[in-house]
């Protein structure tokens, strides 16, 4: 049994998610979660809003509200679509929380002790139209880098450079629109990034390849990524890191003031990934539980040491990860005193597309996660989106895709196994499971198939490797299907029904192994067909052919509720003309 710390990038304040964002971290880094507890491993699963800076300020003048309360119920909102969507969490933070802002104070004063921390007299970018500094993000022009005519002033979504606002080509407000734009003198704090350039490239150098741990290298998408801007053009650059804003966590040097910071804040993208670490002491709050309790997930010297920490995001977050925040935490600790844990792997997602364009937030298109639950439930938008991640590619949402997957794999073939055998039996045995009958070459083979492919699943599994292990899965599901079709206990049981029964008990035992196997990917069908099953025994089959027999002759159960409907072409064209706009 091991620890693993599991965090997924923390979506912001402002506004719902769609099935991109879900998928490109929240979604697969449940499922890890799910499937290492299920392997009996001690897991933390950690995620939060990332409530800080102007998105947060500009969405809740937006709705004409204070951006605490604002936050306060976009929180709740994010909230319970991630309950709805079954996410497991262990628990789900606010960087906004009095956790956050401690650590963040204090992790400054970390980085200030250790003359990683700049105070540069710097000049900004201020709208006359908009009376305002105008932060990074909400100002847009063209990509020194690439071209590209939208880049905001943070980040270029088309090539990933991490920019400043002056950097941009032709600079105007996202507010507005002005171009009547100024650069006026004030004083802010930098990250001084480039002095631990050395050691940060060392170290995602050794992740290109196996430690000797047995670790697996990173996905090359997560390094390409990080060793592309540690050496793009002049290379990793220094990083403000304060900005003139209401909303944000106030600029401390630990618990002291800091002379000539009143009334600036720390930048969002400083604060957000502390938050995993916050978030994991709101937990321990949340508990009654001791300082102690979170810090055995985080600090090496104090129980730390033998967690494996895994981070999932989608690419555009890769910078930041294996940058700025191992910079915070490796700064943090220049005098050896405070060991913070370092993330030891970060699965990194490419984009999911939507039917033809992308998915957008600020252009409302596409589908997102409260108007998927109001049309399905959350197990068919599960499987379709894991057993779709964009992993070595970006992948696209189409509604023929998703109204195919969901009636083959899940009606088709699983729902179909389980509603066969079950009623079967029920006709012809009764709601128990049957005996009588012994296991012939049949069932060996059967046996043998699934070993094989369980044991895939896991390496997939393990691995991170969300398509491959749909796709294993989905097998194992087809060998079943495949074999109550060749074994035609239906037949047999007008000649043999005591080789019928045994074909029914293994067949029975399936089903629930289909639950145990698969509740990782879809949890609420997994539920209902373990508790249709009579049966409440979640363990991981480790020998098949006795996991096949843990439902003895005799125990009863029941037939359950269809597991999955089918998709029709109506419903199908239906949803494909009201999500085809934008969101109002
Ligand atoms: N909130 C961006 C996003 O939602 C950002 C992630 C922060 S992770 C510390 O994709
Ligand atoms: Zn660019």
């Amino acid at each position: 049994m091991a620890r693993i710390l599991i965090t997924s990038a923390i979506p912001y304040i402002n506004g719902i998610k769609h099935l991109g964002n879900l998928v490109g971290s929240q979604l697969p880094a449940d499922l890890t979660a799910r499937y290492l507890r299920a392997r009996g491993h001690e897991v933390m699963f950690i995620c939060a809003t990332d409530e800080h800076g102007t998105p947060a300020e500009l969405a809740a003048a937006k709705a004409g509200k204070p951006v605490e309360q604002y936050c306060a119920e976009m929180h709740e909102v994010q909230k319970e679509l991630g309950a709805g969507f079954r996410l497991s969490f262990d628990h789900f933070g606010r960087s906004s929380s009095l956790r956050n802002r401690a650590l963040t104070q204090h992790f400054a004063g970390r980085l200030a002790d250790a003359g990683l921390i700049a105070e540069v007299s710097e000049k900004q970018v201020y709208s006359h139209a908009d009376a305002r500094f105008l932060p990074d993000r909400y100002i847009e022009g063209t990509c020194p880098n690439c071209g590209y005519d939208k880049a905001r002033g943070d980040q270029c979504e088309n090539c990933t450079k991490q920019l400043d606002p002056t950097d941009l080509i032709n600079p105007r407000s996202a507010i507005s629109g002005s171009t009547d734009l100024e650069i006026r003198e004030t004083k802010h704090l930098y990250l001084r990034q480039s002095a631990l350039k050395g050691q940060l490239r060392d170290w995602i150098l050794s992740k290109t390849k196996p430690d000797a741990d047995g670790n697996p290298a990173w996905p090359v998408l997560t390094t390409s990524i990080a060793l592309k801007w540690l050496d793009d053009g002049e290379g990793l650059q220094d990083r403000g890191i304060t900005r003139d804003l209401y909303w944000g966590v106030p600029v401390k040097k630990g618990t002291e003031d800091w002379p000539g910071m009143e009334g600036k804040v720390f930048y969002v993208w400083f604060d957000a990934p502390i938050e995993y670490i916050a978030a994991t002491a709101e937990w321990a709050d949340a508990q009654g539980l001791p300082d102690a309790a979170w810090q055995r997930w985080w600090r090496t010297d104090k129980g730390a040491a033998d967690v494996r920490y895994i981070e999932f995001m989608g690419k555009d977050n890769v910078p930041f990860h294996t940058l700025s925040f191992p910079a915070t935490i490796l700064g943090a600790n220049h005098d050896g005193a405070e060991p913070w844990k370092l993330v030891d792997y970060i699965k990194s997602f490419n984009y999911l597309n939507y039917d033809g364009g992308q998915f957008s937030t600020s252009q409302g298109r596409g589908v997102f996660m409260d108007q998927a639950l109001s049309i399905l439930p959350a197990d068919y938008w599960r499987w379709w989106l894991l057993s779709h991640a964009p992993e070595s590619s970006d992948s696209e949402f189409t509604w023929e895709n998703f109204q195919a997957s969901v009636n083959k794999d899940l009606a088709d073939v699983l729902g179909n196994f389980v509603s066969r055998i079950t009623k079967f039996c029920r006709s012809k045995f009764g709601e128990v499971v049957p005996e009588g009958g012994a296991p012939g070459p049949r069932e060996a083979a059967l046996i043998d198939e699934l070993t094989t492919r369980i044991r895939a699943y896991e390496a997939n599994m393990e691995a991170m490797e969300v398509r491959k292990a749909a796709a294993e899965l989905r097998a194992i599901w087809v060998a079943g299907n495949e074999y109550l079709q060749s074994a035609a206990p239906w037949t047999v049981v007008k000649t043999d029904p005591e080789a019928a029964a045994a074909m029914v008990r293994l067949s029975l035992n399936l089903t629930r192994l289909y639950a145990v196997l698969s509740a990782p990917f879809i949890p609420d069908a997994a539920a209902s067909t373990m508790a249709a099953m009579g049966c409440d025994d979640w363990t991981w089959p480790t020998d098949i052919a006795a996991a096949l027999t843990l439902l003895p002759p005799g125990h009863a159960f029941t037939v359950p509720e269809v597991l999955f409907r089918k998709i029709t072409d109506e419903e199908r064209a239906d949803w494909q003309a009201r999500f085809s706009g934008v969101r109002t």
